[in-house]
């Protein structure tokens, strides 16, 4: 069975995490499973929002430790360029929307890579842990540039440093993610949230994530002649003059994602 499955349905790319005796702990093939399935996804133009969770009862709890230790370890330098800054990068430009939802612990890596989607949504027994600082290491896969930017400098600062296990309604009280969800259906609850976000404008949405992601360095001027540039690309796309007409005729919009 591979360490990463990719199903399409209903116009979402469904990515499964799938080490669930591992707690789905990444090695170097998850992780270059992970990327090709994300490649897959960025390339079909059937997928419209990209879906990832884990099997079994772990979102991910990161790094295989394992991996890192003995004669054939594949090296710090390796793990980030290779690994995780390839997968951080292929989520953020990814010109669609993707979901994260955390079925379970999500530690280390696997917390990282989850708060670097656009949406995040957990199940309410899942929990955080930015499990780094227990081991000696620094936050990596983009968790010292989100974290702070989610929950502010200060809680980013101590949960780094205490290496806390947060729960799900602590992350989503302190705005670390969108939603708790209910145990009880809750890979079809929020798989329902990609499924929704599928039938949306996609490359509108493709422009707000842009928008977001040039906001974290722009000044307020910069920032809003990004605004101009991209509206007047969304304003040209077949979904967006679809949802200004079937607003006008009172009846529901039809999206292509184009
Ligand atoms: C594991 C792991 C694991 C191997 C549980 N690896 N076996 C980047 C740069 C370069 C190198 C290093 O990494 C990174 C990025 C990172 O992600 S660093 C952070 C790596 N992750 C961690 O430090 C988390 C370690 N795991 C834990 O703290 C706990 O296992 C969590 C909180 C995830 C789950 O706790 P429990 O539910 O109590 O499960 P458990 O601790 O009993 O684990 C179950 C098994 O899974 C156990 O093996 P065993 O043979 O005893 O059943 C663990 O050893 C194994 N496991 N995480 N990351």
């Amino acid at each position: 069975m591979s360490s990463v499955l990719l199903e399409v349905k209903d116009g979402v790319g469904s990515v499964v995490l799938n080490r669930p005796d591992k707690l789905n702990a990444f090695n170097r093939e998850m992780c270059l499973r992970l990327q090709k399935s994300l490649d897959e996804c960025a390339g079909d133009s059937s997928v419209r929002c990209v879906y990832i969770t884990g099997n079994g009862k772990a979102f991910s709890a990161g790094q295989d430790l394992a991996e890192v230790i003995g004669p054939d370890m594949p090296g710090f330098n390796k793990i980030l360029s290779e690994h995780y800054n390839p997968i951080i990068t292929r989520i953020r430009k990814m010109e669609k929307p993707v979901v994260a939802a955390v079925n379970g612990v999500a530690a280390g890596a696997g917390a990282n890579i989850a708060l670097c989607c656009d949406v995040v949504v957990a199940a309410e027994s899942a929990s955080f842990i930015q499990a780094f600082s227990k081991i000696g290491l620094i936050p990596d896969s983009s968790g010292t540039f989100f974290l702070p930017r989610l929950v502010g400098w200060q809680k980013a600062s101590a949960l780094m440093m205490l290496g806390d296990k947060i729960r799900a309604s602590e992350a989503e009280r302190i705005g670390m993610i969108y939603k708790v969800l209910p145990d009880e259906n809750f890979s079809a609850s929020a798989f329902s949230i990609a499924q929704f976000l599928a039938q949306m404008p996609t490359r509108g949405l493709a422009f707000t994530k842009q928008a977001l992601d040039l906001s974290m360095s722009n000044s307020l001027e910069a920032q809003l002649s990004v605004e101009n540039d991209l509206q007047q690309l969304a304003a040209k796309t077949y979904d967006s003059n679809e949802g200004i007409r079937a607003f006008v005729e009172k009846r529901k919009p039809v999206f292509k994602g184009s």
